[in-house]
């Protein structure tokens, strides 16, 4: 087999990006999402594009007990993953927090933290045992800053940061790489969710600059990945041009 990523969250922006790029580096693919249909669908194009070998495996990162089997139950051919893209993640809400909503708190805090947990322990283990891996996940700037009405949000990415260089630290006798890549504003489905199904809100927060899209962060990531073995990429930061930090964002 060819080398092997496991993507989390591939039904959609960056995920979706980062499967392309990784077909056309001649890597195949585990995508891994809930929505069924579009995994289906996005399995069957990326075969006919790449001419590569995919699976899907459908289950909700917030599942503990759904992750684990899922993923145990994968061949063991596939089990031998280098590159794991922890990028399953989402915003629910933009509000104080004394007007916070329990759920989208947890929601957050279960996808954004637990699910990323869940995912990265069965696979560092198989890394050890393959005696390979890298893993590359996916934080924001908001686990860099903090922003008016970002805060759960904020602090499950900034729980990102922290998870990405513990988890560096603990792999390192191992030999497995580990990278966060933290990107700025990138017009997906991601405001569109965070707003659950508010179109017209979610197109303003890119209105009157360029934004980055989930290309740039798909390259972003294969960048870090292709690195020579000795060298690996701690960690990133990735803004659009007219966005200075989590605020400053130039509109014309
Ligand atoms: P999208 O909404 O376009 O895609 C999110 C992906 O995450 C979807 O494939 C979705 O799949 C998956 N996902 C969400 N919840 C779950 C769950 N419970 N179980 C399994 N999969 C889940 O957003 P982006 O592509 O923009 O976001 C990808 C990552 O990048 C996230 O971690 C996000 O926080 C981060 N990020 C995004 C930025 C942006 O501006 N867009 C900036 C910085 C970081 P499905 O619904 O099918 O389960
Ligand atoms: C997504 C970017 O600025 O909306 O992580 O938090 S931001």
């Amino acid at each position: 087999m060819s080398k092997i990523t496991l993507i989390t969250g591939a039904t959609a922006g960056i995920g979706e990006a980062c499967a392309h790029v990784f077909a056309r580096e001649r890597y195949d693919i585990i995508i891994t999402g809930r929505r069924a249909d579009r995994l289906e669908k996005l399995a069957e194009q990326l075969r006919k594009e790449y001419n590569i070998k995919v699976i899907t495996s459908e289950f909700d990162v917030r599942n503990r007990q759904e992750v684990i089997s899922k993923l145990e139950a994968l061949p063991d051919e596939w089990k031998k993953i280098n590159v794991l893209v922890n990028n399953a993640g989402l915003s629910q809400g933009l509000d104080p927090i004394q007007d916070g909503s329990y759920e989208d708190w947890e929601t957050m805090i279960d996808t954004n933290v637990k699910g990323l947990l869940y995912v990265t322990k069965v696979v560092s283990n198989w890394m050890i045992a393959n005696g390979f891996g890298h893993i590359v996940n996916l934080g924001s700037i908001a686990g860099k800053e903090v922003y008016a009405n970002g805060n759960v949000y904020c602090a499950s990415k900034h729980a990102v940061d922290a998870l990405n260089k513990g988890m560096r630290i603990d792999l390192l006798p191992y030999g497995i790489k580990v990278t966060a890549v933290h990107p700025g504003a990138v017009e997906t489905e991601f405001s569109e969710v965070r707003f659950k199904g508010d179109k017209s809100r979610a197109k303003k927060v890119y209105a009157g600059f360029e934004p980055l899209v989930a290309k740039d962060i798909a390259e972003t990531i294969w960048f870090a990945v292709s690195r020579p073995p000795h060298v690996n990429i701690n960690e990133l930061t990735i803004m659009p041009t007219a966005q200075a930090n989590a605020v400053n964002i130039y509109r014309k």
